[in-house]
This record gives C-alpha cells, structure tokens and sequence, in this order.
C-alpha cells in the first residue's frame, strides 16, 4: 500500500468556472512541496515572481506563476480529465480544497502560513480577474494594480485630496466584453466586414439585399480588447416591410443595436445616400463610427469623418480595430496613471 501523503499547510482552489477553455488553479501556503510534487524530477523550482512552463507528468503542460512566497497559479488545459488529474495530484501530494482546514503549524519556520487562501483582498480579487479577463490589453494593467494602490493608499494617508483613481466605467470594458453592432442599409458589405475582422466566414455574404436575416454575433479581438461583434440584418426600402420575414430581421436588427456599446453607422462608399437614422433602440450612451465601405469601388467618396474600408483591397481592416478600441477603452483611460477600481462588489 502506498504511504499516505504527508498533510501539507498548503490550500488550492479552482478558479475557472466549468467548460472554460483553461482552468487556473490558485496555490496558496507550501507552494514549493506541492509545485515540487506535480513536476517532472529534477525541475528548476519556480522561484516567487516567475512565471515558467513545466510538464506536470500524467497530467499536462502548465503555466505556473509564482506571484510571491506563499502563491502560486498554475494554469493548464481546461478540460474536464485534465482538471481532475490536476486536483487529484495536488490531494495526493497532501495540499488541501480551500474550504479544509491546514493541519497546525510545526515548529519548522515557513516563508508564510497563508491564514487565508490570499495575501490580502485586492490579490484576490486580481488573480479573480486575471483568471477571467478576455482582454490581453488588461493582463499589464491589472498586474500593475498592487503598485497603484500602494502609491495611492501611501498618498491619501499625507494629503487631504487623495490623487484620482483610473477611470473604471471605461477599463471595466477589458473584463466584460462590449457589445459593437453594424447598422446600414442592405447589401453594402457589412457581413463581409465580420468576416474579414474574424479571419473566417461567420456570416453569410451575398451579393443580394436582405442576405442577413438573423443577427449573428462572434467574439473578436480587436486592438486587444475582447469584443462581442453583432451583424445586424441591412435595412431594406420601406416598401418591404410588408414582407413579414423583412420586418422580422428589422425587429431583431432594432434589438441587437438596443445592446450596443458602440454602433458602427455603415454606407456604401459609392453611393452618396446618407445612412439610414439610428433607430430610438440605441442608448443614448451608446457610441457611434461612421465608416465607409466598399471604398475600392470607382466611385467611392468616404467622408473625412468616415473610417474608409474595402475588404477586397484589405484598407482599413486595422484602422477599424483601432477606432472600437479606442472609442470603447480610449487611450487615456488606458494611461492614466491611478489605481483601478477592477472589482465590483
Ligand atoms: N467591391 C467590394 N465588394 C464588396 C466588399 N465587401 C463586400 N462586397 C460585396 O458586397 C456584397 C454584399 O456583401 P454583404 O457583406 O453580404 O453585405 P451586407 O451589408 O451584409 O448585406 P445584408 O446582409 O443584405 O444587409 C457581396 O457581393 C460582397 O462580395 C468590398 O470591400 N468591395
Ligand atoms: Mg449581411
């Protein structure tokens, strides 16, 4: 019979909700015995403040970040067998689920005895927010967090009038995906627009008006930030809305830009017709780009205040990425220099 492992002071949670593509599994306590236990023989350990791939034997390969004596992250494939083998290895090697209690301390000193699962709330809530965010922008962001809100607790204890905080409403968008929807009349290539953003053929792409009937949404990565992309049904003459198909794709067109963060106003740059009004659906909060497509053709005229775009000749694919980052997470949200407030509750 194998010896019973030795109970370790050292706790390990889950952090990734189920079905997520990666799953990080947050080590707080002993971190050396256990990282040392599920790594090949002979591994460099890996020391606090490093991050290092290591072959974790029978069960993956593995990021593992060392925030600091006592923590660890260690993230790996998501997938369900995966993540049993993980937290099967680190029970055997004598870690604990968050929720048991740690056997008592002996008399050996320990870099840490981890009375919680994390040095304080704020670490917390980042390696929360780290294990969530969808958005590369934010990964140098939210790291940089424990500095800010040291500098700024150090100031607000000398100063009557603390120094501003980052503002929030606006980089809380590198956490939760904003919605961007297009809008514009039927067959100008606002389809083609997704598909060419999204480097494949999520929506159908004709050269007939009315094509989209359903709005179709894919998650892209623009600029950096994560972004659901909604692509509207095009708005047809008016003398078809009798066609109850037509006005169903108008009603579900209205709905989808009641979501948006951000419109996308879409012209045909060749044709000289305004876009169509926005409908009342759209928030007031809501931005709005206006962009000119199919500009390659001979008589495309965008307006100075229009973003020129042809899928055909690739103008204007980066230029779109940069102006939803930038009206969703603008430049200097991302560079204000105050602590931010990531966290909700
Ligand atoms: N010349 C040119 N043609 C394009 C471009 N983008 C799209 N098209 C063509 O324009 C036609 C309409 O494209 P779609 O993307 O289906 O247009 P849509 O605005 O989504 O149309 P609806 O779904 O009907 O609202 C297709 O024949 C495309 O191949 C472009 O940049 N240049
Ligand atoms: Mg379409």
């Amino acid at each position: 019979m194998p010896p019973a492992p030795a109970s370790l002071r050292c706790r390990f949670t889950l952090a990734a909700p189920p079905g997520a593509a990666l799953a990080a599994v947050h080590l707080a306590g002993d971190v050396d015995t256990a990282l040392a236990a599920l790594t090949s023989p002979g591994a460099a350990p890996v020391l606090p403040g490093d991050t290092r791939l290591r072959t974790l034997p029978g069960i993956d390969h593995a990021l593992v970040c060392r925030w600091a004596p006592a923590a660890a992250t260690i993230t790996c494939h998501g997938g369900p067998a995966t993540v049993a083998r993980l937290l099967a290895a680190l029970t055997a090697a004598g870690a604990h689920p968050h929720d048991h209690p740690l056997p008592p301390a002996d008399d050996k000193p320990s870099p840490d005895p981890a009375p919680g699962l994390w040095p304080d709330p704020l670490h917390a809530h980042l390696f929360s927010a780290l294990a969530r965010c969808p958005s590369p922008l934010a990964i140098d962001l939210l790291l940089d967090q424990p500095r800010r809100w040291a500098t700024h607790h150090a100031a607000a204890a000398t100063s009557s009038t603390p120094p501003p905080l980052a503002p929030a409403h606006l980089l809380r968008r590198l956490l939760t995906e904003p919605v961007v929807a297009t809008f514009g009349f039927a067959n100008i290539g606002k389809s083609t627009l997704l598909n060419s953003l999204a480097g494949r053929a999520v929506a159908l792409v004709n050269d007939e008006p009315g094509t989209t009937r359903d709005h179709v949404g894919a998650p892209l990565l623009l600029d950096g930030l994560a972004v659901r992309w909604i692509d509207t049904p095009g708005v047809l003459p008016s003398h078809t809305n009798a066609d109850p198909l037509a006005a169903h794709a108008a009603d579900l067109a209205r709905a989808a830009l009641a979501k948006a963060d951000l419109v996308l106003l879409c012209r045909d740059a060749a044709d000289p017709t305004p876009p169509p009004p926005l409908p009342p659906s759209v928030r007031p909060a809501a931005g709005v780009l206006r962009v000119a497509l199919r500009c390659d053709r001979p008589a495309a005229a965008p307006a100075p205040d229009e973003l020129p775009v042809s899928c055909l000749t690739a103008q204007g694919g980066l230029a779109v990425a940069a102006a939803v980052r930038a009206a969703l997470v603008p430049d200097a949200a991302l560079a204000h220099p105050g602590p931010w407030r990531f966290w909700t509750n």
